[in-house]
């Protein structure tokens, strides 16, 4: 192999390498190693701890689908809060609802946002709309602080390990439960159904003891491990596969669309076992 690669190093026998361009910029934040490089292959790519969060040329599908199919199952979404997020693609895709007043983004690394705004203005664009509020301090306090404010909640962090895995536990789902309005609901990304199906599983039954409706739904991302991504959502009143697709408003995407919402909630059958209930397993 020649020149610069940059691998990550999706299990300890598993890697997705692509070959660098040009590194834009590294360095260490308190919180982790942010690097951001001119890929081949996919364009420019975000790295936090050698993991990829997030590329020009596949991004749309991921913030797309985190973004769009909760707030198209709420009817009328208004005040919406990510966490996690900092390079902006949740939010870019938030703003596009004309019904959103308020997008609330609390992400615990302010050198996120800062490389996001300088080396991926495609993505960040949305973070300067007079609607969009900026927070730099932990989501997991954050949602502890409030109650019936949201009307959709986002969670677009790291994988569960380090600081983001609180954003994974019952008791987080708890607090989600809490800070949203009597009607809300939330989505988390939630890993790949090739290797993490335990952990899916898990996540799955937990939200379903604090939320009336839970449901998983798929995207395919080439970058991330697997290359088929799960999607959870819990919710207290509207459930994503009874929207109905004409009511669904018509916004510039490139992945998600009315079709696309419904087809993401069919699961081929190793997802559906993944989260069959233990006495129906075989
Ligand atoms: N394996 C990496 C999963 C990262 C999910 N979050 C990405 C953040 C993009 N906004």
């Amino acid at each position: 192999m020649q020149g610069i690669w940059v691998t990550e190093l999706q299990t300890p026998s598993l890697a997705l390498s692509c070959r660098v361009k040009k590194t834009l910029h590294r360095e260490k934040t308190p919180y982790q190693e942010l690097c951001i490089v001119d890929t081949e292959a996919f364009g420019r790519m975000l790295l936090l701890d050698d993991v990829i969060q997030t590329t020009v040329k596949d991004e749309f599908v991921y913030h797309e689908m985190i973004a769009h199919v909760p707030l198209n199952t709420h009817p009328h979404p208004q005040e919406v809060l990510v966490i996690g997020g900092g390079d902006g693609g949740a939010i870019r895709e938030i703003i596009k609802h004309a019904s959103v007043t308020r997008a609330v983004l609390v992400e615990i690394d302010a050198r996120v946002v800062a490389a996001a705004r300088e080396y991926l203005p495609e993505i960040a664009c949305g973070l300067d709309d007079a609607r969009v509020e900026i927070r730099f301090e932990d989501g997991i306090d954050h949602v502890r602080r409030f109650e019936s404010q949201y009307d959709v909640i986002i969670v677009d962090s790291t994988d569960p390990v380090g600081p983001a895995e609180g954003l994974f536990t019952r008791e987080f789902y708890q607090n989600v439960f809490k800070a949203l309005k009597p009607d809300g609901l939330f989505v988390a990304q939630t890993e790949s159904p090739f290797l993490n199906g335990e952990f899916i599983r898990r996540v799955y039954y937990d939200i379903a003891s604090v939320f009336p409706i839970a449901r998983i739904y798929l995207a395919t991302i080439p970058t991330y491990p697997g290359g088929l991504w799960t999607f959870s959502l819990g919710s207290k009143q509207y459930d994503p596969l009874e929207v109905d697709p004409a009511r669904i408003p018509r916004i510039p995407t490139r992945y998600y669309s009315p079709e696309m919402h419904r087809a993401a909630f069919i699961l081929p059958p190793f997802v559906e076992e993944i989260i069959r209930p233990e006495e129906e397993r075989e």
